[in-house]
């Protein structure tokens, strides 16, 4: 199985064995893999070489442990392109997966300064502040916080923001949502994100704020969603001029 005349590593030939495994669903989530015990025998190397390559599956996200359990496949991470400007209702449908969202808070404020010079309004004017938790298969993905020109959407209420605010737009205003600006942090969760997200206390999430206008240049959204890292990847595509 292995070739140990290789200069790949032993315990990075066991990584890749494994990994195929999961990837041909031999397999899948919630499965216990093999103890060490048993994976040094199949693999003939040391217990020492196993646990190297467990422990960096775990930290790949790929494993991971429970204390007096054993070791479990995870859920494999969503990858989500940064190319085009979809909402996460669409994403989540495009997957065949049923998003859904629980609503936070729904709030009118006044705009402060910072946020007044992003949507390019005076400050005090009046902002919808949405949070909301959003789901996929009833799994939680995501802590969004969203800021909008209370004048952009006056009808809007809390029944609409539990679906999709991009079709709201799209759908009752006739709006053209544009193109956006995007920006990506690593952060860890704090203990309220922990809870709502159903993540261990100081987890990492891939914060995504995004700045939208629609096609005539109006900023109509600032967004902050702070996406679980254990279940979340992002690609795109480049291309070298
Ligand atoms: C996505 C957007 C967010 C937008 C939301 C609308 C990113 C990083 N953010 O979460 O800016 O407000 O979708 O979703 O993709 P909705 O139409 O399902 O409410």
């Amino acid at each position: 199985m292995l070739d140990k005349r290789s200069p790949m590593p032993m315990y990075y030939q066991i990584e890749e064995h494994m990994k195929q495994k999961i990837q041909q669903g031999e397999f899948v989530p919630g499965d216990m893999i093999p103890s060490e015990r048993e994976l040094s025998e199949t693999y003939e190397v040391s217990r020492m070489t196993v646990r190297q390559s467990i422990t960096n599956m775990v930290n790949d996200g790929i494993l991971y442990r429970e204390k007096g359990r054993g070791t479990f496949v995870a859920e494999q991470k969503i990858e989500q392109t940064l190319q085009g400007m979809t909402s996460f209702t669409e994403d989540m449908k495009a997957r065949g997966m049923v998003p859904s969202s629980r609503l936070l808070h729904f709030d009118v404020v006044p705009a402060q300064a910072e946020m007044a010079e992003k949507l390019g309004i005076n400050q005090e004017e009046e902002l919808f502040l949405i949070q909301r938790i959003r789901f996929a298969d009833q799994e939680p993905m995501a802590v969004e916080t969203t800021f909008i020109p209370a004048k952009l959407v006056p009808g809007l209420n809390q029944e609409i923001v539990q679906g999709s605010l991009y079709e709201y737009m799209e759908a009752t205003h006739g709006y053209q949502i544009g193109r956006a600006t995007q920006l990506i942090e690593a952060t860890i969760v704090d203990q309220q994100e922990a809870e709502l997200l159903q993540v261990p206390l100081s987890s990492p999430v891939l914060v995504i704020e995004r700045n939208s206008v629609l096609t005539d240049g109006t900023p109509f959204e600032v967004v902050k969603s702070a996406y679980r890292a254990d279940r979340y990847k992002f690609s795109s595509d480049i291309t070298r001029k």
